[in-house]
């Protein structure tokens, strides 16, 4: 079965280069026809972004949005209502930490580390939604993107992983609110993918050579494979769903 999203508009945040997740998000979403808006934060972005875009299929724009300011996400939610007037979906792609509080022991972080990986990885989320709300269609969908080290231990994850944990409770609650609306939210909590992010994090390599030992597919996941996924949680395929965490992980999460 074909997914077809013409005439519905995604919005997708996080997009901060061809290697992103929300990336390849977006191009599964332009593939099947969608309009897309895209959100970035920092004028380091803004063209990269644009010129992203711009290699799409489908109709597109770029808006500025810094999720750490409810002002700034009514604005651009709010544009994004006058521009194109439903919302059928959001793919939320936005985490931060400190890279310092990245490594070594999680008893480390400091209180305004914890709470800035919580502000732009965590409550993001529900501002966005709460922006976004009188906007969304009544079958609209909303993803994130999570990972197992919100769920248990992993090392150097870190302050990271109690804002992930952080975010799989609030898709839970979000679901619940939004889910008399219509409207649908779950999260892909996706494997180790070589993005910006990870970039120069410490062990990440060796996070890549366990998947590959150990995951039951014997391999690491691609940006395309989260992005089909997302694709599929945005659709009407998915139209059940809600409150879910999806493993894009080729099934790593099942091994103790
Ligand atoms: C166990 C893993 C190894 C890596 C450990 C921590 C990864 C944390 C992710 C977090 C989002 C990274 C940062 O916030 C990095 C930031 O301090 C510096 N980087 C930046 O500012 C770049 C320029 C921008 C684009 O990055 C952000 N985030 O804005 C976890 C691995 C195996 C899985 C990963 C990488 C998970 C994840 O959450 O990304």
């Amino acid at each position: 079965m074909q997914i077809d999203l013409s005439n519905r508009t995604y919005v997708v945040m996080g997009v901060a280069n061809k290697r992103s997740i929300a990336w390849g998000i977006a191009r599964a979403l332009d593939q099947a026809g969608a309009s897309l808006v895209f959100t970035y934060v920092g004028e380091r972005f803004e063209k990269t972004v644009q010129d992203l875009a711009d290699t799409l299929n489908g109709d597109h724009y770029v808006l500025p949005c810094d999720v750490t300011s409810d002002e700034d996400l009514e604005k651009a939610f709010n544009t994004i209502g006058e521009k194109s007037g439903t919302i059928h979906g959001i793919a939320h792609c936005v985490a931060f930490a400190n890279k310092d509080e990245l490594e070594g022991e999680y008893l480390n972080t400091t209180r305004d580390g914890f709470l800035l990986a919580q502000n732009i990885s965590a409550y993001s989320l529900t501002a966005a939604a709460k922006a976004a709300r009188p906007f969304l269609a009544d079958d609209a969908s909303i993803v994130t993107l999570t990972y197992l080290g919100g769920e248990r231990y992993v090392k150097n994850y870190n302050v990271m992983g109690v804002a992930k944990a952080s975010l799989d409770a609030s898709v839970k609650y979000l679901a619940h609110d939004l889910g008399k609306d219509g409207v649908r939210v779950n999260a892909i909590s996706a494997g180790p993918i070589r993005t910006l992010s990870a970039k120069g994090i410490g062990g990440f390599n060796e996070v890549l050579k366990e998947m590959e030992e150990h995951a039951p597919l014997k391999r690491t996941v691609s940006q395309e494979e989260v992005g089909s996924t997302a694709l599929f949680l945005m659709s009407g395929l998915a139209s059940g769903i809600t409150g879910e965490m999806l493993h894009v992980d080729g099934g790593y999460h099942t091994i103790g």
